[in-house]
């Protein structure tokens, strides 16, 4: 039933100069997310799947996803499958592909580095892939081939040996062919049909069928989430993990040259992810008629929606906020730290170098999320719930780690040893100045001779 269709979609309005303290915390504050119950529910998933692999693989999928799998894993090659996409689904994947390998391969800086810290000490860097990834691609309410692209292609850039994708199956048991054919262009070597905590503890246990990884990435709901989480804290994992994530959010900072029906688009293409999207719009100094056109192209634009369910639930949850400069607003986004910013403002490039936490920025009235969300090159697989303030987005680096080494000479030990060896006594710790102290009795006698 749809109670929309009389009802005004509208967001919550606030002053910031006539709102407490109290409730200016609470605006930035993102919904609790009552994670006990949620782990109860997931650690039992973990365990069955650690223990029984395969077996509670295929069960929990006909149990939460209702679909009864023969296998629960596809293997290269992906070819055949994908081909079933048409000329213009293929070309756009390409398209996207393509923009986003550039930006990713970019960040990749191969050379390494090489400091001499003090004559004859050396001391340099250089990273290597992490051997095998499991990218999570979420299903549920939105096919997000897109996601496949954002987490196979940096793991890919980096040289990662061995890239799972997990995705819950379609009803039929297959996979969408969008994601096949992802799968296919980043060379993924395994597809694992399932979802949920249970995909999770295949790839951070392995299965008989699923070779386990060392790191997992990709969003996901609650459940998910939560068996990432637990999975990093279990030893007997080994794995790490991209970040935490939380529902998806964007805050929009307008002046008064913004379109109104720009600022509406964006807004409810963020409110459309799901009932618990947050959205938030700081009105800069905007007349009472501006901000009017813009609250009417939200309604008018979110009634033909499809999904005009999800934003009629979204959009009441999300807020306005009016503020009286442009200093104001972007110090409210910071404290706020969204996942995406845009800024539809005069000379909005200006306002960047203000910017202290985001996960990805919007600049100007020429650039909806929706291109970073496919296509332009940058990644959608972002920091939300306030992580901007520590957290950066999936980037080519998530797929790498950073060796060191260093290599002194005879020289260089010679006039670094007394800095060591007096620390090694400070800390007490005998053997480590008896280390330098044996190689530095041998360099002097040597002097000596000379
Ligand atoms: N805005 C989402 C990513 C996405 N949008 C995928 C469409 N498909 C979270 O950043
Ligand atoms: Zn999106």
């Amino acid at each position: 039933s749809s109670a929309t269709e009389n009802e005004i979609i509208k967001m919550q309005k606030f002053n910031l100069s006539e709102i407490s303290d109290t409730q200016k915390k609470s605006l930035l504050q993102r919904p609790i997310i009552k994670s006990d119950d949620i782990m109860a529910r997931v650690r039992p998933i973990l365990d069955d799947v650690r223990k029984r692999g395969d077996a509670a693989l295929v069960e929990l999928t006909a149990k939460f996803d209702g679909v009864k799998l023969e296998s629960p894993v596809i293997s290269a090659p992906f070819l055949p499958e994908a081909m079933a996409l048409d000329e213009s689904t293929r070309l756009a994947i390409d398209q996207a592909y393509d923009n986003i390998y550039k930006f990713h391969d970019a960040q990749y800086d191969r050379s390494s580095l090489v400091v001499e810290t003090m004559p004859g000490v050396i001391c340099s860097r250089f990273s290597r892939p992490i051997e095998r990834v499991g990218l999570y691609v979420p299903g549920g309410t939105a096919i997000l081939p897109s996601t496949a692209l954002m987490l196979g292609i940096p793991a890919k850039v980096a040289g990662c040996k061995q890239i799972i994708i997990a995705s819950p199956p379609r009803k039929d048991g297959t996979v969408v062919p969008e994601v096949l054919y992802v799968a296919h262009k980043v060379g993924a070597s395994k597809v694992v049909l399932a979802g949920g905590a249970q995909a999770v503890a295949a790839l951070a246990y392995g299965t008989e069928s699923i070779p386990k990884v060392d790191k997992i990435c990709g969003p996901g709901n609650q459940y998910v989430t939560a068996a990432k989480m637990m999975a990093q804290n279990d030893s007997s994992a080994m794995i790490s993990i991209d970040m935490p994530a939380g529902p998806s959010e964007l805050l929009v900072i307008a002046d008064g040259t913004s379109n109104p029906a720009y600022v509406a688009s964006d807004l409810l293409s963020q409110a459309e992810h799901g009932e618990d999207s947050q959205v938030v719009l700081v009105a800069v100094s905007l007349t009472p008629d501006h901000l009017a056109r813009i609250e009417r192209e939200i309604h008018i634009q979110a009634s033909v929606l499809p999904r005009v369910n999800i934003v009629s639930q979204s959009i009441p949850k999300s807020f306005i906020l009016q503020v009286n400069s442009l200093e104001e607003a972007v110090t409210f986004s910071n404290d706020y730290a969204p996942e995406h910013l845009i800024l539809h403002l005069d000379e909005a490039e200006k306002l960047l170098e203000k910017v202290e936490n985001a996960g990805s920025v919007f600049v100007g009235s020429y650039s909806p999320e929706s291109c970073g969300d496919y296509a332009s090159g940058t990644n959608h697989t972002l920091p939300t719930y306030g992580y901007a303030r520590m957290h950066s987005g999936v980037n080519t680096l998530t797929f790498l780690k950073h060796i060191t080494s260093q290599q002194l000479t005879k020289e260089g030990l010679h006039k670094l040893g007394t800095t060591v060896m007096r620390l090694a006594e400070v800390e007490e710790l005998e053997a480590h100045r008896n280390a330098v102290h044996v190689r530095v009795k041998d360099i002097e006698a040597e002097m000596c001779q000379n």
